[in-house]
């Protein structure tokens, strides 16, 4: 088997923070893929600031026994094109040969990496991204929840996503629309507690609070774990459906919006639509409980 050379990109929180818990759902299930041959792992603000995300990124790792795998302290704040050790430890990564990168969280230090008029753009093989929607299309949990989520990792720094359009590396979105029925309910969280290993146990007893909520918020029989899609689309690209869609990134009015839709004029992206729900859920608990 040829393992894919992959760089992730997150902000991680689940302890610390917002309490939202899906980066470290992505980040254990991309660990015990053996398909993928992860040669860093960068902590962007997002979630939280970057002080919390890059100690949770590097506690996930030890948790998981990847301590082997460095995390490097990537941006800050919106806006930040300066470089760090993320940029850098990016840019060898790049030099090294063809990368595939997970951008979990806002796009800022990828922004600030590949940017730079040296960076080796032409071996990024693929980002993929959580973030951007069809036109129209508003965040909703469940019909019952009445303000809508925003696009986060997005509106963390729109210009970021604009900027990676304009460099011409090839994009796909995983974003609000092929992650939303995708459902982690409290028996998947007894069956990590009861059948894991301490990682998984770890991982389940975090990510109570963050499920309660979204039961008690939305009536939702679970909570989404949308990063673990785009990890998903790496292992088992046959049961998403997409579209190839040119983009959009815009204001209207106030509100920054990164649209992939027919209309659109801009670079063209993959955009996942939909997902076997059923398949990709197995196959995200059969990787969590393997260790
Ligand atoms: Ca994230």
């Amino acid at each position: 088997m040829s393992r894919r050379r992959v760089w992730i990109d997150t902000d991680p929180a689940i302890t610390a923070g917002n309490g939202e818990v899906d980066d470290a759902f992505a980040l254990i299930q991309a660990l015990r893929s053996p398909e993928l041959d992860i040669v860093g792992v960068s902590a962007v603000f997002g979630n939280t600031d970057i002080d919390h995300t890059f100690a949770m990124a590097r506690e996930i790792l030890a948790r998981a026994n990847r301590a082997d795998i460095r995390v490097y302290r990537g941006s800050g704040r919106e806006g930040d094109r300066l470089a760090n050790e993320a940029t850098s430890a990016l840019t060898q990564a790049l030099d090294q040969g063809p990368l595939t990168i997970l951008a979990l969280g806002p796009l800022t230090t990828l922004a600030a990496a590949l940017g730079q008029p040296d960076a080796p753009i032409s071996n990024v093989e693929e980002i993929i991204f959580v973030g951007g929607r069809r036109e129209g299309l508003e965040f909703r949990a469940t019909p019952t929840q009445k303000k809508p989520f925003g696009d986060m990792n997005f509106e963390c720094d729109p210009a970021a996503a604009a900027e990676l359009l304009a460099l011409g590396v090839p994009m796909t979105l995983a974003g609000w629309e092929v992650c939303a029925k995708m459902w982690l309910t409290p028996n998947d969280l007894d069956r990590l507690r009861d059948e894991g290993d301490e990682c998984a146990q770890w991982l389940a007893a975090s990510a109570r609070g963050w499920q309660a909520d979204w039961q008690r918020d939305f009536a939702a029989p679970g909570f989404t774990p949308f990063d673990t899609l785009a990890v998903g689309w790496l292992l088992m690209p046959d049961v998403y459906a997409l579209h190839r869609w040119p983009t959009r990134v815009y204001h209207d009015g106030d509100r920054p919006l990164f649209l992939a839709d027919l209309g659109c004029e801009g670079p063209t992206v993959t955009y996942l639509h939909s997902v076997d729900n059923d398949r990709f859920h197995d196959d995200l608990m059969e990787r969590l409980l393997s260790a």
